[in-house]
């Protein structure tokens, strides 16, 4: 650890894997605008420099720069020929302000680049006191001294560290209520999962953190309470996204904790050694580590059971989601690793798991390159009621999209769905599948922004600040809708955490976003469409009380889609546990079937829509056969 990096090389070579792929097609015109003087002195000097340095190297890194930069301006018919249209445009409104949220994460920023400076905290979206009104929490980070001793765990030093919890009060604002609540924190918080583990009916929180995690209980009368320390859940070293899900089956939702690195605040030098180039450290420097695994026992006690049950094979994980995809009746895991392969653990129906990420083609990108994977989703974008995924990382990578073949294997299709060309120059964090014209097929929302805050050094295409990201799914292409969707896809920030929900009930689904050191954002969905909606609430009795796990297959006259009731997924953020379908032209749904994680069928027949729809879990299955 002591050992002091050079790594502007170490830069380039994160990149190399996209040079790789993607020297072959460049366009030749490319090759014209490489030598044909158009260039600012600045840009060739620089160009000369690498060139000098990399040789052969060098040259792909120019010339895929130059094709990325024709990408950029629409040129390359190679990209994405897909435009977006007027009717495919949503719209979404920064009305952060008139909410009644002002929250500011903070994320110090030392001359030693420690990595966690730039790696954000996340968001919840859940309804803490059963009111039917969504509330708001945000994780927070806590002061760093410059430099830090390695071995400190920072703790947070007044109300601006605070982690926050807003209320949603009757007329659509929000209130402050994080002292009541006795939600502040205490230390370098990132992620946050919602769960009701106790099935009392009130959500519980779980917020991860460095050096250590907290479980909430919620009392039912405004107040949590901590219970790390009975529960055995407090974990250690550098904790990111996490997700409540029952992994045996015995009605208690489980807990697995995802780590990042082995990682502390030594002095690592990365970037060139010159003025303002310092730059964060690439995780190809520090050791995996296992996750964490709690088993729920039932009396407020968990036990750490990862190596017991396979959980545990040492990753970079930073987001995690859950769904069936291989539709043995069992929920699967999926785990987003930085830099390495991506981890998919099958559950073996035996309370056991194994990781079979490579076996189904979802470890690696199509050319069999490892990418920084951050955020994800496991969701049926198509609507063949089979999940599929989608991974975020960096710029030069592409978001990788998978989609589930259906034999429990799954195929890359960034490039053949659109979003290869939409991603390529982004990088992605906080992702989610949501329908945002209600047209039954789930769009895609990302928060963008690079890890690194200095990247425009070496690629002066790149940018650490990024709009955000809006992809229209018309059930054949997705395809990039930014452009035409509200101002706040023309804003650069930082973004991290994104949580997703219908906040104010009215069949729009929105989202709130976390940015880097900066302030989040509520992004309200006024989408004009006419097109129906259908929310869905499930109350579980045998299975957990929230229904996570729980698969939703609801039909319209134009087909059927499938949902996996979660509140994981996104990066360090928790999703509305409430299932959303947009239902078209129809103003009813044919049928909604639940498959209840106890095995539990209900089917529900012309289930009116544009509304909320709660639903308890029978005894026994009912309706259709
Ligand atoms: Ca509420
Ligand atoms: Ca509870
Ligand atoms: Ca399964
Ligand atoms: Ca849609």
């Amino acid at each position: 650890m002591a050992e002091v990096h050079s790594v502007s090389a170490k830069g380039l070579q994160a990149s190399w894997p996209g040079i790789w792929i993607n020297w072959w097609r460049l366009p030749l015109s490319c090759w014209a605008t490489a030598g044909a003087g158009h260039l600012k002195k600045k840009q060739v000097r620089m160009r000369k420099r690498i060139l000098s340095r990399f040789g052969a190297f060098g040259l792909a890194a120019i010339l895929l720069g130059c094709w990325v930069a024709k990408a950029q301006n629409g040129s390359s018919a190679s990209v994405n020929e897909h435009r977006a249209t007027a009717e495919q445009a949503g719209r979404f409104v920064d009305v952060t302000t008139a909410s009644g949220i002002h929250f500011e994460g903070q994320a110090y920023h030392t001359a030693k680049k420690y990595l966690i400076e730039t790696m954000g905290s996340g968001v919840a979206l859940f309804d803490y006191d059963n009111d039917g009104r969504l509330d708001i929490f945000f994780a927070n980070g806590a002061p760093l001294s410059d430099p830090t001793a390695p071995g400190t765990i920072p703790q947070k030093a007044g109300p601006k560290d605070w982690n926050r919890l807003y209320h949603q009060k009757e007329d659509g604002t929000f209130e402050d209520v994080t002292e009541k609540a006795g939600l502040a924190g205490a230390g370098y918080d990132m992620g946050v999962a919602v769960g009701d583990y106790d099935n009392d009916g009130y959500e519980d929180l779980y917020v991860t953190g460095y050096g250590g995690n907290h479980l909430y209980h919620n009392d039912g009368h405004g107040k949590f309470a901590d219970v790390t320390e009975a529960s055995g859940t407090g974990g250690s070293g550098w904790s990111t996204s996490a997700a409540w899900v029952d992994l045996d089956n015995d009605g208690r939702l489980d807990l697995v904790v995802l780590r990042y690195l082995k990682w502390d605040f030594s002095d690592l030098w990365c970037g060139e050694h010159r003025e303002g180039h310092r730059a964060y450290c690439h995780p190809d420097l520090f050791q995996p580590i296992v996750p964490l695994v709690y088993h729920n026992d039932g009396n407020g006690h968990f036990t750490e059971v990862g190596a017991k049950i396979g959980l545990d094979k040492p990753g970079k994980g930073l987001g995690i989601a859950i769904a069936d995809y291989d539709r043995d009746g069992h929920t699967d895991i999926f785990v987003a690793n930085d830099s390495m392969l991506e981890f998919l653990y099958h559950n073996k129906g035996n309370g056991t798991f194994e990781e079979l990420g490579l076996a189904a083609g979802v470890a690696v990108d199509a050319d069999g390159r490892t990418y920084a994977g951050m955020g994800v989703d496991f969701s049926d974008y198509n609507n063949d009621s089979l999940p599929d995924l989608i991974i975020t990382d960096l710029a030069n990578q592409k978001y990788a999209l998978y989609q589930n073949g259906g034999d429990g294997t799954f195929t890359y299709s960034s490039y053949t769905s659109g979003v290869a060309g939409a991603t390529l120059l982004h990088s992605g964090w906080g992702v989610d599948f949501l329908d945002y014209d209600n047209d039954g097929w789930k769009d895609l929302i990302v928060a963008q922004g690079h890890d690194i805050d200095n990247i425009q050094l070496d690629y002066p295409q790149l940018r650490y600040k990024e709009p955000m990201l809006l992809i229209h799914n018309d059930g054949k292409r997705l395809v990039d809708v930014s452009g035409i969707s509200g101002d706040v896809f023309h804003e650069a920030w930082v973004g991290r955490g994104l949580a997703a929900g219908d906040i104010w009930n009215d069949g729009r689904v929105d989202v709130v976003v976390t940015t880097n050191g900066g302030p989040s954002y509520v992004l309200r969905n006024e989408t004009r469409t006419r097109n129906h909606w259908l929310g869905i609430k499930l109350v579980g009795h045998k299975s957990n009380r929230d229904g996570i796990g729980a698969e939703i297959k609801l039909t319209t006259s134009k087909g059927t889609q499938f949902v996996t009731v979660s509140t994981a997924g996104s990066y360090l953020s928790a999703n509305d546990k409430r299932a959303h379908f947009g239902l078209g032209s129809d103003a009813a749904a044919q049928s909604v079937e639940i498959r209840w994680p106890s095995g539990t069928v209900q089917t529900l027949k012309n289930v009116g829509g544009d509304r909320v729809l709660v639903v308890d879990e029978p005894a026994t299955s009912q309706g259709t056969k």
